[in-house]
């Protein structure tokens, strides 16, 4: 049998717990049980030097100020559902007129996880985290029960999977909000990031970002990834940046849906979801007076969220997939992200 060291630690900062996942090749991950909360990746660039690849906070409290949910879990619905109203239910209307990443605050994002189990085996180690939330928090039907799993293997894969089991019939399009930046902790803004993404359509969206329910070929236009870019390029011709559904071609090889690059650092990130799109978020003109990773001010560009989910306001349109989960048909959503 081959030795390992992989370890899981966990700590107590303020009141969350962090478990810390440290895998044999110098990649550990860091999650919070406040929101499920992926706080930090760190990789070895190409000269071996380790650093964190997300936009996170060296301290817990941290998560509870600021409200763009760095790293967390966003449930039960992520993205935009119209008018914020499903089926005659009152959703909270926290993106006027619609309902944005499963409610006000405090949602689930900013909630205490209960810790389920930790795993640990030859090959992986691992958290499992759950929340119950009851019926009609944020205006959804039904106890949606969501778990958490969190596993960091010896091929420096960290998978993300989603479990939801419910009372009622309800709505469950959960995702995880990381901001990468792959040059480490937050050296430099993500603009010399080279991105490919296998889609050749994007969901339009209208002014307050909620889908109109028309795809938009990518040809000839900014959001064309099928190849690797620059980032910076495309971002040069969108004045607002991206904060864009790109629907996911059906998966015909085993090469990642989403590449990311640092060409200076020389990391890299492969992402593959059972979800069929990413919203990608270039936090363009999100300026703050926070630090971030406790080295560097919020600044535009400084991350680039992608979050892989079902496309948003899906209930609304009857080709972008199935969020309906009933106590029958549990759910699972799983994502991976393979850190060379
Ligand atoms: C998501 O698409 C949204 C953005 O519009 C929002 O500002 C951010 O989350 C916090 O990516």
């Amino acid at each position: 049998m081959e030795d390992f060291n992989m370890e899981i630690n966990q700590q107590i900062h303020n009141q969350a717990t962090w478990f810390t996942l440290t895998n044999d090749h110098n990649v550990s991950v860091i999650i919070s049980d406040f929101g499920a909360t992926v706080v930090a990746i760190n990789t070895p660039d190409k000269n071996g030097h380790v650093a964190n690849i997300t936009l996170g906070f060296m301290h817990s409290h941290s998560y509870l100020q600021h409200h763009d949910y760095f790293g967390a879990t966003v449930a039960r619905v992520a993205g935009r559902l119209a008018n914020a109203s499903w089926q005659g239910h009152q959703l909270d209307i926290n993106s006027t007129p619609n309902h944005m990443h499963g409610g006000e605050h405090p949602s689930l994002s900013y909630t205490h996880w209960n810790l389920i189990k930790l795993i640990k085996t030859d090959s992986q180690i691992g958290v499992v985290l759950r929340y119950i939330s009851p019926a009609g928090e944020n205006g959804y039907p039904g106890r949606l029960s969501i778990s958490a799993m969190f596993v960091l293997d010896q091929k420096n894969k960290f998978t993300i999977t989603y479990f939801g089991n419910t009372s009622e019939t309800t709505l469950f399009n959960p995702t995880t909000h990381i901001y990468f930046n792959l040059s480490g902790n937050a050296h430099a803004v993500v603009d010399n990031h080279e991105i490919r993404i296998n889609a050749d359509t994007i969901a339009e969206t209208d002014a307050n970002k909620l889908p109109t329910g028309k795809f938009l070929s990518v040809a000839d236009m900014p959001y064309d990834f099928r190849q690797p870019q620059n980032l910076g390029l495309a971002l040069s011709k969108l004045p607002n940046g991206l904060d864009t559904p790109f629907k996911l071609n059906p998966q015909s090889s085993l090469q990642p849906q989403l590449s990311l690059k640092d060409p200076e650092s020389g990391r890299k990130l492969g992402i593959h979801t059972n979800a069929n799109s990413f919203i990608v978020f270039s936090t363009t003109g999100f300026e703050g007076d926070f630090l971030v990773d406790g080295t560097r001010k919020m600044t535009s560009q400084l991350g680039l969220a992608i979050e892989p989910q079902m496309l948003p306001d899906a209930p609304n349109h009857p080709n972008f997939g199935n969020i309906v989960i009933t106590p029958d048909n549990p759910m699972i959503y799983q994502t991976a992200y393979t850190l060379n």
